[in-house]
């Protein structure tokens, strides 16, 4: 008899998730309506894939990938097909798709941190094959008329270095709204948005630029590659602070 195949927590699927289910169908699946990836990874949506999250209420679906069923991935870079050079309005709401490049949405951020208390995971990975991350072990984002200010703790290095502690306490900015502490336009200067300080020492909505790259505009991440090497991967990973530690 051939063993079921096991997935990253050692879990032995179910059949009904085994193979695993394309994103259309496992959409069809989906009730009830579940506020993030943990709440169907509950659920028995032990997959990653792409699911439908309801963070701001059950009208409002928001089309997110699951990791391993329980983080939700709110921002992912891979191979550049997505513009992320964009206004206040496309980051406050969101832009790209799911699984492929894309920005959850300011708002929709906000929602899912004040709903739960969240661990933050960063995976990046060089064109070298070098992968590395950090963690925060908390993560909130503000709401709106703070400017979705950004606040963190607990920094784990996982080899990165911690570059985002710079952005700790900042409201976002774009390049039509600026809410930086620099006198110039971080978010324009370094063609990102971005929780932008003086102006930043990580740009992972910068221009995506295949390794070496101008100074600064990339998807940098400067504790690690410094301020001319763009990633070729880099997420951001919401997971519930307890459920992941239940996890190990
Ligand atoms: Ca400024």
């Amino acid at each position: 008899m051939v063993p079921w195949p096991q997935d990253a927590q050692g879990a032995t699927p179910t059949l009904l998730l085994d193979p695993p289910l394309s994103s259309s169908f496992a959409l069809k699946l989906q009730t009830p309506k579940h506020l993030d990836c943990s709440d169907l990874y509950s659920n028995g949506f032990g997959n990653s894939g792409v699911y439908t999250i309801f963070p701001a209420g059950p009208t409002s679906p928001v089309q997110v990938f699951c990791e391993m069923g329980s983080m939700d991935v709110i921002q992912r870079r891979t191979d550049g097909t997505i513009n992320f050079y964009r206004g206040w309005e496309q980051y406050k709401t969101g832009f790209g798709q799911a699984p492929s490049e894309y920005w959850l949405g300011l708002e929709n951020i906000h929602l899912l941190s004040g709903k739960k208390s969240y661990k933050l995971r960063v995976d990046m990975e060089d064109f070298d094959g070098g992968k590395v991350f950090v963690e925060y072990s908390s993560f909130n984002v503000a709401p709106e008329k703070d400017g979705y200010r950004l606040t963190l703790s607990g920094f784990k290095d996982g080899g990165a270095g911690n570059s985002l502690d710079h952005h700790n306490g900042q409201k976002f900015s774009t390049f039509d709204k600026d809410q930086d502490s620099d006198a110039t336009n971080c978010a324009k200067t370094y063609l990102g948005g971005w929780w932008h300080n003086k102006c930043h020492l990580c740009n992972p909505n910068g221009e995506y630029l295949w390794g070496e790259s101008p100074y600064g505009i990339g998807v940098n991440w400067s504790s690690w590659k410094g301020y001319t090497y763009s990633l070729k991967a880099i997420a951001f990973k919401l997971s519930p602070q307890l459920e992941l530690d239940a996890i190990g």
